[in-house]
């Protein structure tokens, strides 16, 4: 039972939660590593949300609004952390949630996707019932995607990623990529077209909200506020707010 008055109670919790997940057969064993990184880095940013993040959440949500085919992909530590705010996510833009796993087992795919059918998430895809094709230019576990899903998606969430998939989705396959990731020198933080230097657990309501105050409003003003976004002056920002801390 954990205590409430611990000073560090959240990140107990999201502890407790990652563990729970890898007994479940949810999380790879790496999983856990990728989450002390993770937790590394959230302590630089000051385990908030800084204003700048909270611009990009908002052009995110911009993107997934103005998408024609929007697909989130998830894995195992998305789904550790945050598959309710998923789910919710999912449905109120009407869009797939996709399994894409860097460790794919088809005990993690069942046990994944038996997560998101017990949340009530209508299109799951990736499972072993899809068809998959391999994505352009990539190598490696993450490249066989759903031919309903990522395939021919224009835009993809794609939460925690490891390695260079952000790098050839915008770049070599020209689609619109949303990374939440806390570390800004990432390859997957550089290549992306939005990147949220963020914690997962602390991107998804925001995320929700913002959805839902543009859900009413017209594309022209959509795509305004995505024009007068740039990724670069947002990683500038994130790294600099970093360096801020340290002085
Ligand atoms: O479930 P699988 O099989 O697809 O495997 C997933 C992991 C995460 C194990 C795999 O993709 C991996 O090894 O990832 P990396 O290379 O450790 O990269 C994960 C990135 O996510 C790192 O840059 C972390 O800083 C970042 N990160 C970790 N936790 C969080 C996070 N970013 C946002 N919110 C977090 N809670």
């Amino acid at each position: 039972m954990l205590n409430k008055d611990h000073p560090r109670y959240k990140s107990l919790v999201y502890r407790e939660k990652i563990v729970d997940a890898h007994k479940n057969g949810i999380l790879a064993d790496s999983g856990m590593i990728a989450h002390g990184r993770g937790e590394t880095f959230d302590y630089l940013i000051g385990e908030k949300t800084t204003e700048n993040s909270k611009n990009t959440i908002d052009a995110a949500a911009c993107y997934l609004l103005c998408a024609e085919n929007a697909v989130l992909s998830v894995n195992g530590n998305t789904t550790a952390l945050v598959a309710e705010d998923v789910a919710k996510l999912a449905n109120l833009l009407d869009i797939p949630v996709e399994i894409n796993l860097y460790y794919r087992t088809d005990e993690r795919v069942a046990n994944i996707s038996k997560v998101y059918e017990d949340l009530g998430v209508k299109k799951i895809l990736g499972t072993n019932d899809d068809e998959f094709i391999d994505t352009p230019d990539l190598n490696g576990p993450r490249s066989p995607v759903s031919i309903d899903g990522i395939s021919k998606a224009d835009v993809i969430f794609i939460p925690l990623e490891d390695g260079d998939r952000a790098e050839k989705l915008t770049i070599n396959n020209h689609k619109t990529t949303i990374s939440v990731d806390l570390n800004p020198l990432s390859r997957t933080a550089q290549t992306s077209t939005v990147t949220i230097v963020d914690n997962i657990v602390r991107v998804m309501p925001q995320l929700i909200s913002a959805v839902e105050k543009y859900m009413d409003m017209d594309k022209e003003e959509l795509q305004m506020k995505i024009d007068s976004f740039n990724n670069k002056d947002n990683l500038k920002n994130a790294i600099d707010d970093i360096i801020t801390r340290f002085n």
